[in-house]
């Protein structure tokens, strides 16, 4: 066969595996993305480490690479362009990355500020945007307590008794599960023990007039907001009590 014939397919193309150490800072931002969007899991837990090898902080790889991602995922999922499946590679691949973020932004060596009670609402399985939520509320100095998903009034109503924590999270991320927040604040207003907590929601379709309306102390846009308002909440109820 004659030198220059190239007998190479498009699927060992596609195989070829791409030494993502050799990539410059923009192209491996942008490697990682398709990764995330392709779920795999082993190469955005390589790629944050280079990331964080390379001196970037653990807030940045988060914010500019693995949410930036997950943005991208989301609108192809709305688009119908992706499915659940494809985009549960993505969430775990997403988690990959996290879990090795996660002790970083959670390090401050300080005592806790404050106790946290956080879950995503009964009905909704998305624990993406709660788990980040989490970890900044970690980094801001909170112990948290997280119930994970699919949390019914019985299972908050338990752990505010266990843990007697100074700030409950609830998470929606369904049109269909928000009101489900509404059901957890009433129950607490009916029990007499709403004031004994701020209650922080949030999740992609909520805004503050629905966080108004159902009762909660703040609506918070996202995982940043969360920490802050959370600080900023209990300092002002310390000072008043
Ligand atoms: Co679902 N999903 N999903 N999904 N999913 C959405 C939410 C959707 C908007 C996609 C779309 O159509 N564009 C749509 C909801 C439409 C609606 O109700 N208006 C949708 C749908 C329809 C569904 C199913 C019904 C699909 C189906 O089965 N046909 C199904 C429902 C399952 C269920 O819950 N019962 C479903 C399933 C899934 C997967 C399992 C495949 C997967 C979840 C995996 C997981 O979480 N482990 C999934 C995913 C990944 C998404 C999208 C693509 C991404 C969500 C995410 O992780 N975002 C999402 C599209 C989108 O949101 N653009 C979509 C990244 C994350 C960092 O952001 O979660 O918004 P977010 O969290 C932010 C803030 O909202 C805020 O801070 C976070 C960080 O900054 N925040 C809080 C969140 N919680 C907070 C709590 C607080 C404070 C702030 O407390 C104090």
């Amino acid at each position: 066969m004659p030198d220059d014939v190239n007998t190479e397919t498009e699927e060992d193309f596609d195989d070829e595996e791409i030494d993502l150490s050799a990539l410059n800072d923009d192209d491996l931002r942008a490697q990682m993305m398709d990764d995330l969007y392709d779920g795999l899991a082993d190469e955005i837990a390589e790629g944050t480490n280079l990331f964080l090898s390379r001196g970037w902080g653990p807030d940045k790889v988060l914010g500019e690479v693995l949410v930036e991602g997950m943005r991208i995922v989301g609108i192809d999922f709305r688009d119908g362009i992706l499915f659940v499946p494809e985009v549960l590679l993505s969430a775990n691949s997403m988690k990959a990355g996290m879990a090795i973020l996660r002790p970083l932004l959670a390090e401050t060596g300080a005592e806790p500020i404050g106790t946290v009670v956080i879950g995503t609402v009964k009905g909704d399985i998305h624990d993406i945007g709660k788990n980040l939520v989490a970890m900044m509320m970690e980094g801001a100095g909170f112990e948290v307590f997280d119930l994970g998903i699919n949390t019914d009034v019985d299972e908050y109503l338990e752990a505010l008794e266990k843990h007697k924590p100074d700030i409950l999270g609830l998470s929606a991320l369904l049109t269909t599960t928000m009101p489900y927040m509404k059901v957890v604040i009433d129950t607490l207003s009916e029990r007499g023990i709403r004031d004994d907590y701020i209650v922080l929601v949030g999740g992609a379709p909520l805004n503050e007039e629905f966080g108004e309306a159902i009762g909660a102390d703040a609506y918070c846009r996202d995982a940043a907001i969360a920490a802050s308002m959370a600080t900023e909440l209990i300092t002002e109820r310390r000072k008043a009590a």
